[in-house]
């Protein structure tokens, strides 16, 4: 990190990653598909859900070192192309191939097995972290220090799903705002948009607030756009659908309020190409959406070059996904607040130990734990695991 003219300006992000040499040698990996129970029901655009499934990927190095990933993959595919049994074929059949009883000279090789397959970016992420983790230990370095981290906290704010009453959701929103969370997001889908957001806007003032489409609109020219516009927004994330790039170039140029990409930002070439096409101001970047930590810092990089603010979604993981979202949140252009609720906020017990808590000032601590930041609880992960592969 070097100081010019007043400017903190950092090295790339992508190449300090990439340039980290540590001997991974393979020996074994396995998949274990879990179910969560949800505390309450996550409604979105898409519908509700009642139980998550995660994708755990458990990776051991012939020195005994043990690293995990996780995915998070919906059931159907909606959000994304990839489903949970779509990224279990890719990790089992694709991805595991290519990388058990194999040596490579750091993450980055590891991930260049992948290279030249399209998609399944969600299978490709959980394995990738779990490399990561190892690495981490191997080096004994923090995640954020690999990959060129500039800050121990993180901004954070909470999710909230389309609930059954208004009254319901800003009961929930006083709750968390209480906890400390420094920003709202509003699930948005028709019927449940200009009224909610403006009786949140009404009763929350001056409380960061955005509201999140979900891909459920159409159109760019009839929809609650003028309305939300009106309201001083943040932003207003995917609320076309994702290869609708020129509908969400010609929405954001009648808008005064930034739109952000979510379900668009495949990967990074079409984010580049969406930013370039003028679709949005800002990035939400998913790193199992876009392809990995690899993708996710070149997404970082060619937004901080375009002026582009990112930040990072989540998908209902665990605090074994969550370590690593948080550790890439320590990354320079990541100046707006994160998705990071803690598991406890949607499940009965995390899959790590100890886990991390929103603080009172809204942010939340990047973890200082080698490998994915907290140790895993590997009795839970026994205990919700509903269906387990191993290599050889
Ligand atoms: O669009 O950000 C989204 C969860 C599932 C699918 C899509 C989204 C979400 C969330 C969850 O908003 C936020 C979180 O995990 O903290
Ligand atoms: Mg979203």
């Amino acid at each position: 990190m070097t100081h010019e003219s007043g400017a903190l300006t950092t090295d790339s992000a992508l190449k300090t990653a990439h340039d980290i040499r540590v001997p991974i040698d393979l020996h074994s990996l396995s998949v274990h598909s879990v179910e969560l129970p949800l505390i309450s029901k996550f409604r979105t655009a898409y519908g509700a859900m009642l139980r998550h499934r995660a994708l755990l990927v458990r990776v051991e190095d012939r020195d005994g070192v043990v690293g995990w990933g996780e995915t998070s993959a919906p059931d159907l595919p909606t959000f994304a192309p990839d489903t949970h049994e779509s990224s279990w074929y890719a990790l089992t059949k694709l991805l595991a191939p290519r990388v058990v009883g194999k040596a490579f000279d750091g993450p980055a090789s590891v991930a260049d097995t992948w290279a030249e397959l399209r998609g399944y970016n969600f299978a490709k992420h959980a394995l990738e972290c779990a490399i990561w983790s190892i690495a981490s230990q191997k080096r004994g370095q923090t995640l954020s220090q690999l990959w060129g981290g500039v800050r121990d906290s993180v901004k954070v704010g909470e999710s909230f799903g389309i609930k059954d009453t208004v009254d319901e959701l800003l009961e929930e929103i006083e709750q968390r705002l209480g906890e400390g969370y420094c920003r709202i997001k509003v699930k948005i889908a028709p019927r449940w948009d200009v009224d909610v957001m403006r009786a949140v806007a009404k009763a929350f003032p001056g409380v960061p607030l955005s509201a999140d489409g979900n891909c459920g609109y159409q159109s760019a020219t009839s929809g609650p756009w003028g309305e939300l516009d009106k309201l001083g927004l943040l932003m207003i994330e995917q609320p076309l659908p994702a290869e609708a790039l020129c509908d969400l170039a010609n929405l954001q140029a009648t808008l005064g309020t930034a739109l952000c990409l979510d379900e668009s930002a495949s990967s990074p070439g079409i984010t580049q190409a969406a930013l370039r096409l003028g679709a949005a101001r800002i990035v939400n970047i998913k790193p199992a959406r876009i392809g990995g930590i690899l993708a996710s810092m070149e997404t970082h990089d060619f937004c901080q070059s375009l002026s582009v603010p990112v930040w990072c979604g989540g998908m209902l993981e665990t605090g074994i996904g969550r370590g690593f979202n948080l550790a890439l949140c320590s990354l320079p252009n990541f100046t707006l607040p994160s998705d990071m609720s803690p598991a406890k906020v949607f499940y009965p017990e995390d899959l790590v130990e100890p886990t991390f808590d929103i603080r009172s000032d809204g942010t939340m601590l990047v973890p200082t734990g080698l490998g994915g930041g907290f140790p895993v609880r590997e009795d839970r992960i026994d205990h919700y695991t509903e269906g387990t592969w191993k290599s050889d």
